[in-house]
């Protein structure tokens, strides 16, 4: 077949590609700052064919934010509120527990817990929430708490990382998300969120995590201030640490969304870069076996063409989102199932619904069981 790669610079990318092998540093810059995004979307198709096929995961999910309190006061976020800000909400426990509760009549096979750095709730707290939880929804996966606030728990608690991982495992905790990591740029995170871990301690806290056995997901905050290189730097760190650990199972790119946020003069990222971003990962991260394009944050429809650009997951039902909607998100809060099913047969690909490590799942209305 051929192909029309008007970018001559892609054209040695292009055959690495087709021969399976890894692309580096300058090659990441290059697919950045490329204008063919067809010859992109080409390429990451080509790998995300060669690993799923036509499948498109998703997966039925509820998202949970039991407090908006958040010490750090990031400039890139509309969702912290500081302890005395009477806008601030923290849910009491019950509040937790019949949140998670709410919803559909169908089964959720993943509740999606993450909050602010909140100065009064302890571990304990937490571990109760989740000894809460998993009584009450034995089967359902709690995929809870992002590196930054693992690392803040055990800063506050005095406990070491790797015990505070320890305890939240005991109580509950089956898998991390993804989130906070933001980039991993000093220069960057000088600006954007100085008062959280800086990358080298993320990294180190999902290390950890994953030494522990824990799966977690990962991400990369763009359409900001940082740069190509910034972006590259990012994905190359993300890959070191997955050729030790293999921990990671997806890659989710987040576009910044600057509403409400003391970075609202920044412009909001276009269909382009969303999808560029994508497409890059998927040929840069060839040690992560997911790349998600998570629907809330790109949009349904872009969600749905980003599964022709090398992603092969769209996210979940979600149910309640909160991060994305405080800083502007204009997409909706939920999708059914159904919905979910259609977007991913009209953009041409076989739905296959997950659980959270992409075991499949097979369900009727109301109940569900896990493939293994
Ligand atoms: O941790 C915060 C980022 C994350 C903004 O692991 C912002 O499966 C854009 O991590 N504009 C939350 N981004 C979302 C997240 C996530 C979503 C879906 C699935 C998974 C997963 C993880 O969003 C935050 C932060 O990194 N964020 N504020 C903002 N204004």
């Amino acid at each position: 077949m051929t192909v029309i790669v008007d970018d001559s610079r892609l054209r040695p990318v292009l055959a690495k590609v087709e021969r399976g092998e890894r692309l580096h540093r300058e090659e990441g810059l290059a697919l950045y700052r490329t204008s063919d995004i067809l010859a992109l979307g080409y390429m990451a198709n080509l790998v995300r064919e060669r690993l799923h096929g036509n499948l498109t995961y998703f997966n039925v999910n509820r998202h949970i934010n039991p407090t908006d309190v958040c010490v750090a006061s990031c400039r890139l976020c509309a969702f912290g509120k500081r302890v005395r800000d009477p806008r601030a909400y923290t849910m009491s426990l019950e509040q937790v527990w019949e949140t998670a509760g709410r919803g559909w009549s169908e089964a959720v096979t993943e509740f999606h817990i993450v909050g602010g750095l909140h100065p009064e709730l302890r571990l304990d707290w937490y571990c109760r929430m989740l000894r809460g939880l998993k009584e009450r929804f034995p089967q359902v996966h709690l995929k809870a708490f992002t590196m930054v606030e693992i690392a803040y728990l055990a800063q506050r608690t005095s406990i070491p990382v790797h015990e505070t991982l320890e305890r939240l495992i005991d109580a509950g905790v089956d898998s991390l998300p993804g989130g906070g990591a933001e980039i991993f740029s000093e220069r960057v995170r000088r600006i954007i969120c100085d008062h959280k871990i800086d990358g080298a301690q993320w990294i180190e806290v999902a290390r950890t995590a994953h030494q522990l056995g824990l799966k977690s997901n990962c991400t990369m905050l763009y359409g900001h201030i940082e740069n190509e290189e910034d972006r590259v730097d990012h994905l190359l760190r993300l890959r070191e640490l997955q050729d030790d650990t293999r921990g990671f199972v997806t890659y989710i790119p987040l576009a910044f969304h600057p509403d409400h946020t003391p970075l609202e003069h920044i412009a909001r990222t276009t269909g382009f870069d969303d999808l560029k971003n994508i497409a890059v990962a998927r040929l840069m991260l060839d040690n992560i076996p997911h790349i998600k394009a998570y629907w809330i944050m790109m949009t349904p429809r872009i969600a749905q063409i980003a599964q022709r650009f090398g992603a092969d997951d769209i996210d979940g039902t979600v149910v309640e989102e909160k991060i994305y909607h405080d800083a502007g998100a204009t997409t909706s809060q939920s999708l059914r199932r159904g919905e979910l099913l259609r977007l991913i047969r009209e953009a041409g690909r076989e739905p296959v619904e997950r659980d959270t490590l992409y075991r499949p799942v097979r369900r009727t209305e109301t109940a569900f069981t896990v493939l293994v």
